[in-house]
């Protein structure tokens, strides 16, 4: 049913599904709403080891949130709460008129909690983001409203039938979104001294189609994008707020819209070189960015220091398998170096588990991002999540082992893999082991700045020196003296200040890197044993339901040998019960 939009002059469609929630009151024009974002398991690029050290709580805030609090009247009361910092209290719950809950399919858990508090004490909900837009059928039950989709230029009408007492449970928002109509998001609800980072996003979607990725179902294909001026805008915004620092431009690829991303980038810099550079920026881009020299070299003039890569894989079968075709141009290890030497610190994601991986994948990827000189280097399981192709693939499959259950990229895949369960999760538990033990961290972080050629354009924002002492100060306790690996340490921040004591950009990145470790060395550990005790526990429950000469430790560690059908989605179950270690 099409609903008014509220944009007068814009046709979005919203097709609403489920009941008018007619037994729920109307909000009337001056409701209290209470915007909350849910806590995050431990988890790779939470960098909650680092964290430990910093006077701030979390990395990046809630941008959809946010972007949603601008949208509404400006006559509702809003308070906003992130659960990683925040206590979210039965009054703020019970008090407010709505709660609306956005929230990453990796914060259900948390999610699910505040919605059914809000509910027992009597308050409506209305859930939104990620995780709603690919699973809503599991958010209705809790929620009494839900947004699949985007909001931009729809959310004034739902708004107007919240206050009526018309609103429905289930919003489909149709179309996506002319993101040029964004509003500036509402910076200002935010505790800034809590994060490190601030984001704003200057486009939505990717012209790819890796099978495994839901950006592609959740943003469309069709990259679009806020004008330049928009986004200075944000970022003017940002500056009068006082922020200064990380700015990371968080969209999907920076590059898939190469021409209007050129555009913003000169336009930024220009704007950095009256603003005193107050910002230094990353972003996530397609390995096509290589290719792109003048993009390259505005985006460092603009004070770009580093870009995260999806790389995935050193194996064409499994890249052509996944249609990462954009990835099979060029030589991907000759690519990072041109990003590198073009000013770009890399980081990258990496990923096992396709079908056409066997036991040698795992070398494979290790000897990649050794060769590579990326310190920071996601190597996940594969997923499938719901509503991408590879999802339908595994159902029509019949591999699909559980709907919803996976928490991070370490979670055992949520299919049945070629590969033999543990010889997957063992594979990775090495690799991550090996990755991140630390003599080899230092040495690649160290290569990394070696073979990173920064600009005289690039600069370090102008934050106070004190934070920055404070913070060495902490890493030296902490890292340096306390820690199992403080002589990796020591030998790595001397390297790194006698080296490059004259290029403040490198000194910079090594610093992060060298804070970084003490999130990347303990997590990886972690993950690494947790992954060998889960290996364990398929192996015991696949000896108890399968006959011998199936269930060895040599028959189930052989990427060769028939893999136990049945043990392993049985014993996946076991697997993702138990919470991840934090
Ligand atoms: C920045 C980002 C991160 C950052 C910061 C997260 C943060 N604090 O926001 C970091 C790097 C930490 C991160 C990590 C991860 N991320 Co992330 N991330 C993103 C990214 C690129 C941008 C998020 C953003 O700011 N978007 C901009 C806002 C404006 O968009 P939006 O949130 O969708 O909001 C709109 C609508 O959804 C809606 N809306 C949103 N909320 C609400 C609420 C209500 C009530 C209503 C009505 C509407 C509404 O209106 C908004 C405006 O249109 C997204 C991709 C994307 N395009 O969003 C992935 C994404 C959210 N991440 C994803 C994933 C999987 C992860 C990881 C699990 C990856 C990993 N390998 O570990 C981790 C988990 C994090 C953790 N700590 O455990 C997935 C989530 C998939 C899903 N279905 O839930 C996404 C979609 C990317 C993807 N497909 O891979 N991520
Ligand atoms: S390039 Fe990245 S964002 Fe684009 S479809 Fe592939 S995985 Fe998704």
């Amino acid at each position: 049913m099409p609903l008014p939009n509220g944009s007068p002059g814009v046709p979005v469609r919203i097709l609403s599904k489920g009941h008018p929630s007619a037994s729920l009151a109307p909000l009337g024009p001056n409701p209290k709403v209470l915007l909350v974002w849910p806590k995050f398991p431990p988890s790779f690029w939470g960098f909650e080891g680092a964290l430990k050290m910093m006077p701030e709580a979390a990395m990046t805030p809630p941008l959809g949130l946010i972007t949603v609090a601008a949208l509404c009247p400006p006559t509702w009361t809003l308070k906003l709460l992130d659960h990683a910092f925040d206590e979210i209290t039965d009054e703020d719950l019970g008090c407010a008129d709505l709660v609306m809950v956005s929230a990453m399919h990796a914060q259900r858990v948390d999610a699910l909690a505040i919605l059914r508090r809000a509910r027992a004490l009597g308050t409506r909900t209305f859930m939104g983001g990620p995780w709603a837009s690919s699973e809503p059928d599991v958010v209705r039950l809790e929620a009494d409203h839900v947004m699949v989709g985007e909001a931009e230029e729809v959310f004034s009408g739902v708004a107007q039938a919240l206050e009526d007492g018309t609103a429905q449970s289930m919003y489909l928002v149709a179309e996506k979104p002319d993101i040029s109509r964004s509003p500036i998001p509402r910076f200002d609800l935010l505790r800034k001294d809590k994060y490190t980072t601030m984001p704003v996003q200057f486009s939505r979607g990717c012209p790819f189609q890796c099978d495994f990725c839901d950006i592609i179902t959740i943003y469309g294909r069709k990259p679009r994008t806020k004008s330049p001026a928009q986004l200075v805008a944000e970022l003017d915004r940002l500056r009068e707020l006082g922020w200064r620092g990380d700015v990371f431009v968080v969209d999907d690829n920076f590059i898939g819209n190469r021409k209007n991303a050129l555009q913003l980038v000169r336009e930024l810099a220009v704007w950095g070189g009256a603003h005193r550079h107050p910002f230094t920026y990353f972003t996530q881009a397609s390995v096509d960015l290589a290719d792109r020299p003048e993009l390259m070299e505005a985006m460092v003039a603009a004070n770009f220091t580093f870009v995260f890569l999806g790389i995935e894989s050193p194996s064409a079968e499994a890249l052509s398998g996944s249609k990462k075709f954009q990835n099979l141009r060029r030589d991907n290890l000759e690519q990072v170096r041109i990003i590198q030497e073009n000013g770009l610190w890399v980081l990258a994601g990496f990923i096992v588990g396709f079908d056409s991986d066997d036991q040698a994948i795992f070398e494979r990827q290790r000897e990649f991002i050794e060769r590579a000189a990326i310190a920071w280097a996601m190597v996940g399981m594969l997923q499938a999540p719901p509503t991408t192709p590879l999802y339908d693939r595994m159902k029509a499959e019949g591999r699909l082992v559980q709907e919803s259950e996976m928490t991070t990229n370490f979670s055992a895949p949520n299919f049945r893999t070629t590969m033999p369960l543990p010889t997957l999760l063992h594979g990775l538990s090495g690799l991550l082991a090996d990755l991140y033990e630390p003599s080899a961290y230092f040495r690649r972080a160290l290569r990394s700045l070696e073979v990173l050629k920064t600009k005289p354009s690039q600069t370090v924002p102008d934050t106070p020196v004190w934070d920055d002492l404070r913070l060495l100060a902490s890493s030296m306790w902490t890292q340096g003296v306390r820690s199992g690996y403080r002589r990796a340490y020591w030998g790595f921040l001397g390297t790194v200040v006698r080296r490059y004591r004259n290029d403040p950009v490198k000194l910079g990145m090594g610093l992060r890197a060298l804070v970084a470790a003490q999130h990347f060395l303990i997590y990886a550990q972690q993950v690494a044993d947790e992954l060998e005790r889960e290996c364990a526990k398929v192996r015991e429950v696949a000896s108890q339901l399968l006959p011998p000469s199936l269930s060895s430790p040599e028959a189930l560690r052989s990427p060769n040998a028939d893999s136990p059908p049945e043990a392993a989605p049985r014993s996946k179950k076991i697997l993702n019960d138990r919470p991840w270690p934090g």
